[in-house]
């Protein structure tokens, strides 16, 4: 049991406290180094308000102390040779359907039109699709309102296109996993009018509702709470004012998930992605946020629902009675979730997700996603570093730069145009020989990059559009506009581009979202075609990684860690050893710790380096002594 007479080290020993003093210095832009320093290690919990002013208050210490009571587990430090699955394997695409193709041209994407394309998701060899919600929904939030689990989005066509669409997709040897959303609903669903209209009937309960609200925000700006007249209470909802937090302390509740879960995959289906996972268990009370901590990231009140007090539970027990009687593969969403709270949610002993994705990555430290600023890739070496080194053989991580959420990376890296290509083959290369399982998100495959937005008309994201209006408090509108322009979700919603025709070849009609200052740069078509492209080092990448064996299970070692801007790693599994050697920047920068014998297997220039790596130069070679590719 930690207290306020605790000292810093102990915190920092606990899985917990390293996750979180790690987050807040990151928030900081510092590093947590300074908490190995006997000195700083040695201070009393206690004594921090005095310390820092003011800035860690008393009301942080307890909320941390609660979180760190709350998980009596620590993670197992056996090394035992990993286990195969089919998901260690696999490379996975994601496809947000609304953009991906329309097939009947009425501008949004649709089943038909995913299913039009399954031979060419075949032909870039990738194993398994993550389908964003297909659900019937009013679409406050693309899909990710749902109004009925068991039913498909009108404008996406019927079940029996989704049932063509997962036979396709299993005919092809690939597999399928949905989006699982069951943080919340949409307002519009069953459970919740009847939570509504017949408060004391079993949906009464369904949900969050107090009489009184306390300071939560919402993700997508404002209180996260919502006043009802129907029954003079609040009701919560963590994103959207259509987006109701589900109550899963109520066993129903948990019961109506597990039987939704088992519906699918009795259907067939391979697996979930499980959006916002982490958030389902909220701290008894709902208590007040941290101002402080609400100002440091954002939003108030997440320290008391992204780690709750029962989240183990819940997992385990979806698991036990949903996923496992299929041997289903599940992945969490779990934003703020740090690599100690990721093994305790992942490892293979403990029953609950196969893996998740951590987000610390894809913002440097001391920036959030609507900041303008340039990417340095010499954090996400070392993000990386820390995770190859210490994530562990119980534990499988999953490897990503892009989602339908974030902007595209070779725009946050380096949006000078000349070195598009190489740059977006660089990102690829990492992905692809890094130890874990890559997910790649549709369009990045050709190096799409930002929309050159030009007014916030042409945008539709429902967080953008609130926050536009937020930031306009305090800011005009071009600097609000600004901010949006970097941090948009719909960057990456933007239609996927086909063809150099019109409207890329999504559609026939005007899509439901501004399409189109990039067509003729970047198309299938054209990229089909071109020996040099991006798709086709895409192609040549996930084959190669689908051959050896070394850069799916085998051991990596990351070397030069201190040299800036160099990135070297080796894949190895006694049979064969790959060497990558990366520059992350756009300056020239000296090999170094390449053998003499290593054989060039595959790059992101023509011809093989010399000394002398050029701006984002990546390649992968052999270096085992031996010449040929099998
Ligand atoms: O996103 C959850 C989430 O917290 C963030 O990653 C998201 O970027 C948000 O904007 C917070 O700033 C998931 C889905 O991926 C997202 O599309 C949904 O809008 C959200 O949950 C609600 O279902």
């Amino acid at each position: 049991m930690l207290t306020k007479n605790s000292r810093i080290k102990e915190v920092y020993a606990h899985p917990v406290g390293r996750d979180v003093l790690g987050k807040v210095l990151l928030q900081m832009g510092r590093s947590d180094r300074i908490l190995l320093s006997p000195l700083i290690g040695s201070i009393k919990l206690k004594i921090l308000p005095t310390l820092t002013k003011g800035a860690v208050d008393d009301a942080f210490l307890s909320t941390l102390l609660e979180l760190l009571n709350g998980e009596p587990d620590t993670p197992r430090r056996d090394e035992l040779a990993e286990t195969s699955a089919w998901w260690k394997e696999a490379v996975f695409y994601q496809i947000y359907p609304r953009s991906f193709k329309d097939s009947d041209n009425d501008g949004i994407g649709d089943l038909r039109g995913i299913t039009s394309k399954l031979d060419y998701l075949k032909t870039l060899g990738v194993n398994a699709i993550w389908l964003s919600p297909v659900y019937d929904s009013p679409n406050d939030d693309n899909g990710y309102d749902i109004r009925d689990y068991r039913k498909i989005m009108t404008e996406f066509g019927t079940m029996a296109d989704f049932d063509e669409l997962l036979e396709g997709i299993h005919a092809r040897g690939m597999r399928l996993i949905m989006d699982l959303v069951v943080n919340h609903t949409s307002d519009e669903h069953q459970w919740f009018k009847k939570a509504l209209e017949e408060p004391d009937s079993k949906y009464g309960n369904y949900y969050i509702f107090r009489d009184t609200r306390n300071n939560w925000t919402s993700f997508f700006s404002g209180s996260a709470w919502r006043f009802f007249e129907e029954r003079g209470q609040y009701a919560l909802h963590l994103f959207s004012k259509k987006q109701m937090d589900l109550n899963w302390e109520n066993p129903e509740v948990r019961q109506e998930v597990d039987d939704l879960v088992g519906w699918w995959l009795k259907k067939g289906v391979d697996g979930f992605r499980m959006d916002v996972v982490n958030y389902i268990s909220k701290r008894e009370g709902l208590p007040e946020g941290n101002e402080k901590i609400g100002a440091l990231i954002g939003f108030t009140g997440m320290e008391h629902y992204f780690y709750g007090p029962r989240l183990h539970e819940y997992l385990r027990e979806l698991k036990a009675h949903a996923f496992a009687p299929f041997n289903a593969f599940s992945v969490g969403e779990t934003p703020g979730v740090g690599m100690q709270m990721s093994k305790l949610l992942t490892a293979d002993y403990r029953g609950e997700l196969d893996m998740v994705f951590s987000f610390d990555q894809l913002e440097t430290p001391g920036h959030v996603r609507f900041d303008d600023y340039r990417y340095d890739l010499n954090y996400y070496k070392k993000y990386i570093t820390d995770w190859m080194e210490n994530y562990g053989s119980h534990c499988r991580m999953a490897l990503f730069f892009e989602n339908h959420d974030n902007p595209r990376m070779v725009s946050k890296v380096n949006p000078d145009p000349q070195y598009r290509t190489v740059l977006a083959k660089l990102l690829a290369a990492m992905l692809f020989t890094l130890k874990g399982t890559p997910f790649i998100f549709q369009g990045q495959e050709l190096g799409m990059i930002n929309r050159s937005f030009s007014s916030i008309n042409e945008l539709q994201d429902i967080e953008s559009l609130n926050l536009y209006d937020e930031l306009l408090k305090t800011m005009d509108e071009k600097a609000a506009f600004k901010k949006i322009l970097a941090g948009s979700r719909d960057h990456a919603r933007v239609p996927m581009q086909w063809t150099i025709g019109r409207f890329a070849g999504f559609s026939e009609t005007e899509p439901w979202i501004y399409s189109g200052d990039d067509d003729s740069l970047c198309s299938v078509e054209t990229q089909s075609g071109d020996k040099a492209s991006v798709l086709n080092f895409y192609r040549e990448l996930i084959a190669f990684r689908g051959e050896h064996d070394a850069l799916i299970y085998g051991d990596i070692e990351i070397l030069n860690k201190k040299e800036k801007d160099l990135f070297t790693y080796r894949r190895s599994n006694g049979e064969e050893s790959f060497y990558i050697e990366c520059n992350l920047s756009d300056n020239i920068k000296k090999q170094k710790g390449r053998s003499a014998e290593a054989f060039r297997v595959i790059g992101n220039y023509p011809d093989a380096p010399s000394m002398l790596l050029r701006p984002y130069e990546v390649t992968i070679w052999r270096a085992d002594g031996k010449r040929s590719l099998k």
